[in-house]
């Protein structure tokens, strides 16, 4: 291996995507490795905890989870807070994606009626909340710390960007329409030349 790769499912999303973009806005020439849904369980159990992405750097170890890949390539690359505190602060929203994701990810696989309940649960109670606290976390503008994308902001870009695309059954489009900072972390992120850049070449 002569350069990092990134290893992720055929899809231009979510734990994934976030990871390419961080590696494209830091400059990095990768080789984005996609994975087809059916070599995926022979290759499960050879990665670090059996889910992707995975990133592997010549001469380590394949690294995995999302946040640990976000983190090490934001702050080797100025796309995470040197500040400790901040930076901490940073990890905190990342794992509170992390916690949206887990809420609502076993919903795909639901049968149709369990899945339709579930969501409206969900659209009654747990959203509004993760995105209330969300909101009020975000300090800074347009990004999440302030003038700069960092891979926090990556990572706060594809989950809005997963519920506002209105192809989530059983959950609206404006579901996150009431909190105008986290919108507004999209919307700089959808925007950022950089980002554009990726889809543009992709
Ligand atoms: N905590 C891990 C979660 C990894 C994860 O569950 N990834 C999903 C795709 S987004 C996956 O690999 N699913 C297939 C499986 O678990 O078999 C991370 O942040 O990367």
């Amino acid at each position: 291996m002569t350069k990092p790769r990134l290893i992720y499912f055929d899809a231009p999303v979510s734990r994934g995507e976030e990871c390419r973009l961080a590696l494209h806005l830091a400059g990095i020439d990768f080789d984005d490795v996609r994975v087809k849904g059916a070599d995926w369980p022979a290759m499960k159990e050879q990665t670090p905890y059996g889910g992707l992405p995975v990133l592997e750097l010549p001469g380590k170890p394949a690294l995995a989870h999302s946040n640990a890949i976000l983190v090490l390539i934001g702050r080797r690359h100025g796309l995470h807070p040197a500040d400790d505190f901040e930076a901490a602060r940073h990890e905190g929203m990342m794992q509170h994606v992390e916690t949206l994701r887990s809420v609502v990810a076993p919903t795909i696989r639901m049968a149709e009626p369990e899945k339709k309940a579930t969501r409206e649960a969900l659209v009654a109670d747990f959203l509004p909340a993760w995105a209330g606290a969300a909101e009020k976390n975000i300090t800074g503008t347009p990004f999440f710390g302030g003038e700069n994308i960092q891979v926090v902001d990556l990572k706060l870009y594809m989950a809005v960007r997963w519920f506002i695309g209105g192809k989530v059954d059983y959950i609206p489009a404006t579901i996150f329409a009431d909190y105008p900072r986290l919108i507004g972390v999209h919307d700089a992120a959808r925007d950022h030349a950089g980002v554009k850049s990726w889809y543009a070449k992709s």
